[in-house]
């Protein structure tokens, strides 16, 4: 490492990519950009260029043996993370993986098994959720038992709009896979068997997209989740989360920030994305895992956890195309992971 700074590669230079650049450059201490990759080089080119020492690739894998890179963030599309994941664990680089970790479990279980030969953890999973300051006040209530054993949660995502290309697939493995793995985090339950209710459609989604959905998760300790998953709403970005506990319930999400009185009215403004909602989140996220690399630790939700959302992923879309509760099929969780 270059006078302690981590020198990361940053694969795939889309919106969120692009993100973690200007964070790694201008928010988080102790870490800089050293490559980014892009299939479209013009496009990694004119990033790397505003990037002090930063040059530009189009192979993941060449960019991973340049000189200076330390580590790896991958945030390229979910088909390619498989080949990207083999290549930094064959060269022991720790990575940061933004989700999915692969698209199915099948896939997963080999990049499990991969990290496992490896002999220690190298892989963190992007699930963000798990940094924001309101998830981890519940954690932590919840952690505490204060209020007693979770019954349910009642989850609602809701996105302004989306791109035209949005599948109901995409539904789940895009979206609800945060309520899958926040579902896991905070009961620290498995998910058993998902449900998937569809009422009528928005006429404003797009064509072949069904949407809002409402998905269930029954857990291994009985507890039940529901996620109102609303991707077309038009009017903003919202993530909220309520747990109901046998001693009570808690609540989050509710986005109060500055309100306003004014002609009549009171109000506030409502998140319009993602990179708005969680910036913290990914400020936090990102720091811990530089600061973990630094000090040859992995933390954070890891390969299973990847892999745990992927094979809840499989059950989801099964039960949405058949309209059937499906059960999940998942291995035991290795020793590795525990
Ligand atoms: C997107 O890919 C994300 O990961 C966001 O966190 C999520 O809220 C959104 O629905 C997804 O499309």
């Amino acid at each position: 490492m270059n006078q302690g700074s981590v020198g990361i590669a940053v694969i795939g230079t889309g919106k969120m990519g692009a993100d973690h650049v200007r964070r790694l450059t201008h928010v988080t201490s102790g870490a800089h950009v050293a490559a980014v990759v892009d299939l479209d080089h013009a496009r990694a080119s004119a990033l790397a260029d505003g990037v002090d020492g930063c040059t530009a690739y189009t192979d993941p894998a060449a960019a991973m043996d340049a000189d200076g890179v330390d580590a790896v963030l991958i945030a390229s599309p979910g088909p390619a993370h498989e080949q990207a994941l083999l290549d930094a664990l064959a060269r022991d680089l720790p990575v940061l993986c933004e989700k999915p970790l692969t698209p199915d479990a099948e896939s997963a279980l080999r990049v499990l098994k991969a990290e496992q030969e490896r002999g220690r953890r190298l892989i963190q999973v992007g699930f963000m959720r798990r940094f924001d300051s309101e998830y981890l006040q519940l954690k932590e209530l919840l952690s505490r038992g204060e209020l007693g054993r979770p019954l349910m949660l009642h989850c609602r995502h809701r996105n302004a709009s989306v791109h035209d290309y949005f599948t109901n697939e995409m539904l789940i493995n895009d979206a609800v896979v945060h309520e899958m793995d926040c579902a896991r985090w905070l009961l620290e339950q498995e998910i058993t068997a998902v449900s998937v209710f569809r009422p009528t459609a928005n006429s404003g989604a797009p064509e072949g997209l069904s949407d809002p959905q409402l998905v269930v998760f029954e857990t291994d300790a009985g507890a039940l989740v529901n996620v109102e998953m609303f991707a077309t709403c038009g009017f903003g970005y919202q993530v909220q989360a309520e747990a109901v506990c046998e001693g009570g319930t808690a609540r989050i999400g509710e986005g109060h920030g500055m309100l306003t009185n004014r002609a009549g009215r009171w109000g506030g403004d409502i998140t319009q994305d993602f990179i708005g909602r969680f910036a913290e989140a990914y400020d936090r996220e990102l720091q811990r895992w530089v600061d973990a690399t630094r000090e040859g630790r992995t933390t954070g939700p890891s390969a299973w956890d990847g892999y745990a959302a992927a094979a809840v992923c499989e059950a989801g879309v099964t039960a949405q195309a058949t309209g059937r509760r499906t059960t999940v099929d998942m291995i035991e969780r290795p020793a590795f992971y525990r």
